[in-house]
């Protein structure tokens, strides 16, 4: 990381001058052992505007000030002044003058694996490896194993700090990946209950992917503008392919996503009208037609010898399209545009948009689940500005019901066992809201209020459906156990802050009341 510094001289536009001065000096002497000397990260998290400005929680000189409990981040109130801290803050929120580099010698060298970890032949456990749930705690940045069946915690691990997105499994169910967005991948085994190794994938990263094959993962990067993919065997890297659309443009990856039917991974990119598909069977043909462009060409006929493995296709777009939602034949995206008022329908294998449909609001197709309803396949995203959730016929790809909720949501999640689908309300005065949704009727046929004025959101389904498990999204938080027909509460599991749950089974098999 060293070598990088000389790259990342600052831009001046919050501080200037002599309280710039001091700013970098008292970064360098009470922050960058932990924190890197170029903000990049370390034993503690990156310090840079695309980590920072997406982080929930205290703000920044209140953490100076007071350290981060639970962390190993300590309290500067008697060290530093009230001006010096927030100069310290804003200084860190101002952006680093040139993309850092992070390439294939930066990743492996951060690459480390366990040691003594020891696989196992068959799980330590004796409960269903199928229906183990990962709860992932941001409250104080750990994983905890549940059995499904008897809710016991089977083990509790530390991750890399703030993780985002869901964890990816391998098709089998045994082993999981978990990505921070400083770009960290952690491998773990399920079976042994064990931490594999982990690895720096990019300095700012938005989710990863897994191949149809399980032999790949992909990780979306902002920092650098890139893709990388590892090996999921021993996170050794397989490529680090840099992402620029046909203008030239370097783009940010919004998010990568899994196309098992396709055997492909599908990128949205941040700053580019392109959806990118990169190939994950050897077999695939060697290079698409159209994508050869000068700067990369070296790189393309590389690829062109490797039997197509990662071959990559452009599919060009009117405008840069966000947070995708795919059937399950992964024939069709759905993609929201920038502004937030429109989405548009994408048809993957002819490569081209076949519609477009009003959604004001901030759709979250991400969260989006489907079942089918009176003979079609329907759809239900939340929105992050509205209180509704939309329902969209997926045949005919027009809206054709809007359930109006206490407020706007996150996640959506359903199973195919159930009649239900519950949605959360994260933002505003009924964040401690959840409400269950007939399937078949639309109608709300309960509201729930767990911890009156606690923030819950967030359901994930036991393997057979019967059981919701709900997170109380507060750093003494909890997951709560419902029983999915009756509705009642079952058990009470204390838990740091818990956001998303992961139930094996309903990732591996793709349930369609899960998002991907
Ligand atoms: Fe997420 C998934 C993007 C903010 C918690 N979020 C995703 C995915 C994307 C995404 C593309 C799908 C990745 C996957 O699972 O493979 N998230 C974004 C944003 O663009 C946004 C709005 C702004 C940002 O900060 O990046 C955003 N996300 C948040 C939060 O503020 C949340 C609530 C708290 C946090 O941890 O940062 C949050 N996002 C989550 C969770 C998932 C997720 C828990 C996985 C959901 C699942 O069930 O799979």
């Amino acid at each position: 990381m060293i070598r990088h510094i000389a790259s990342f001289s600052l831009s001046l536009t919050l501080l200037a001058g002599a309280a710039l001065a001091d700013a970098t000096a008292d970064y360098a002497e009470h922050c960058a052992d932990c924190h890197g000397p170029a903000r990049l990260g370390a034993i503690g998290p990156a310090l840079i505007p695309q980590t920072l400005g997406r982080m929930r929680g205290p703000n920044l000189d209140k953490v100076i000030a007071d350290g981060r409990p639970a962390t190993q981040m300590p309290a500067f109130a008697d060290i530093l002044s009230p001006e010096q801290i927030a100069a310290l803050g804003e200084y860190l929120q101002t952006p680093l003058a040139e993309d850092p580099t992070w390439d294939i010698t930066d990743i492996d060298a951060s690459r480390d694996m366990v040691a003594d970890y020891q696989p196992a032949d068959a799980p330590v456990f004796s409960g269903d490896p199928m229906n183990i749930t990962l709860v992932v705690e941001t409250g104080d940045h750990h994983v905890s194993v549940l059995d499904g069946d008897t809710f016991e915690v089977l083990d509790r691990f530390a991750t890399p700090f703030a993780v985002h997105g869901g964890p990816k499994f391998s098709p089998d169910g045994r082993f999981v990946f978990i990505m921070s967005r400083d770009g960290w991948v952690e491998k773990y085994d399920i079976w042994s209950l064990q931490e594999v190794g982990r690895v720096r994938a990019g300095v700012n990263s938005r989710n990863i992917a897994m191949s149809h094959d399980g032999k790949w993962l992909a990780v979306a990067n902002y920092l650098p503008r890139s893709l990388t993919i590892l090996s999921t065997e021993d996170l050794s890297v397989a490529r680090v392919m840099p992402v620029v659309a046909k203008d030239g443009t370097k783009s940010r990856v919004s998010a990568v996503y899994q196309a098992p039917e396709r055997k492909s991974f599908i990128l949205a990119l941040k700053d580019a009208p392109e959806i990118w598909e990169v190939a994950t069977d050897p077999n695939a043909e060697p290079v698409y037609e159209g994508f050869i462009h000068s700067n990369e060409k070296g790189m393309v006929e590389a690829l062109a010898s490797s039997e197509g493995l990662f071959a990559r296709k452009r599919i060009e777009i009117a405008g840069p399209l966000d947070d995708f939602f795919f059937t399950p034949d992964y024939r069709f995206l759905i993609g929201a545009d920038r502004a937030g008022e429109k989405a548009v329908v994408v048809n993957l294998t002819v490569g081209r948009e076949i519609a477009e449909l009003p959604l004001p609001g901030m759709p979250h197709l991400g969260s989006g689940i489907s079942w089918m309803r009176g003979g079609h396949r329907v759809m239900a995203t939340p929105h992050l500005k509205e209180g509704k959730l939309s329902i969209i016929d997926t045949d005919t790809w027009t809206v054709t019901d809007t359930i109006t909720t206490d407020g706007p949501g996150f996640f959506l999640r359903s199973h195919e066992n159930t009649p239900y689908f519950w949605a959360d309300v994260f933002f505003g005065p009924n964040k401690d809201v959840m409400h269950v949704i007939d399937k078949a009727t639309l109608q709300i046929v309960r509201t729930m209020r767990p911890v009156p004025g606690a923030t819950v959101a967030h359901v994930e389904f036991t393997r057979d459906g019967s059981k919701a498990l709900v997170s109380v999204w507060e750093d003494d938080g909890a997951v709560i156990v419902y029983d999915a027909v009756t509705l009642e509460e079952i058990t009470r599991l204390p838990m740091k802050k818990p956001s998303g749950k992961y139930n094996v089974w309903n990732k591996i098999t793709f349930s369609e009341g899960t998002s991907h």
